[in-house]
């Protein structure tokens, strides 16, 4: 987490001009980084909505830069998403089995997320991409895109990878199952 911080290469990916202005382009506002993710192996992370993590008041302010480190191999553990999913009416804590009340947070919240967005995939058509990116590519993906990553199949690969997530300027910005404000540097 956060070598952007550690490495000036990496920072002026970050902060590079041109792409931040695609990303304000995109969202309609400026951007500023919240977090950044650098994988050496697949996250095998299940498929999910960065609304649910990176949530914002008005929804929709979050976006994410994917880059490819290397050239990413099938087996790898490759990162997967679904095209127009990120239209689908947002997952939100009353949409699943959360268990939390105004004392506790319930143990098994993100897991019930989990399986709902399985549900809601299986009542949608939407067709599962993935990304084998060369290295340099880059995906660049909507708060509400259904992403995740695949298993990793192929002994001991790497997935060199980074991901920057971005909130858009002058929204609330927190966490939906904790509810927590986000903490932006
Ligand atoms: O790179 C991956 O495997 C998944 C990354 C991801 O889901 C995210 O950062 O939101």
């Amino acid at each position: 987490m956060f070598a952007v911080r550690q490495s000036q290469k990496l920072n002026e990916t970050v902060n590079h001009d041109m792409l931040q202005k695609i990303l304000s382009i995109l969202l309609g506002k400026k951007v500023q980084l919240f977090q950044s993710i650098n994988f050496l192996e697949g996250s095998q992370q299940a498929t999910h909505s960065d609304s649910v993590h990176m949530t914002t008041f008005p929804l929709g302010y979050l976006i994410a830069v994917w880059i490819a480190l290397e050239d990413i191999e099938k087996g790898s553990g490759v990162l997967h998403y679904y095209p127009g999913s990120h239209q689908l009416p947002y997952i939100l804590t009353p949409d699943f089995e959360h268990g939390s009340n105004r004392l506790f947070l319930g143990e098994n919240a993100y897991v019930n997320y989990e399986k709902k967005i399985a549900e809601v995939l299986q009542k949608n058509t939407f067709e599962k991409k993935e990304f084998l990116a060369k290295k340099g590519d880059i995906l660049i993906w909507h708060a509400n895109l259904l992403h995740g990553g695949n298993p990793i199949t192929k002994n001991n690969s790497s997935r060199k990878s980074m991901v920057l997530h971005y909130y858009a300027k002058d929204v609330a910005c927190y966490h939906e199952i904790t509810q927590r404000p986000a903490l932006i540097e």
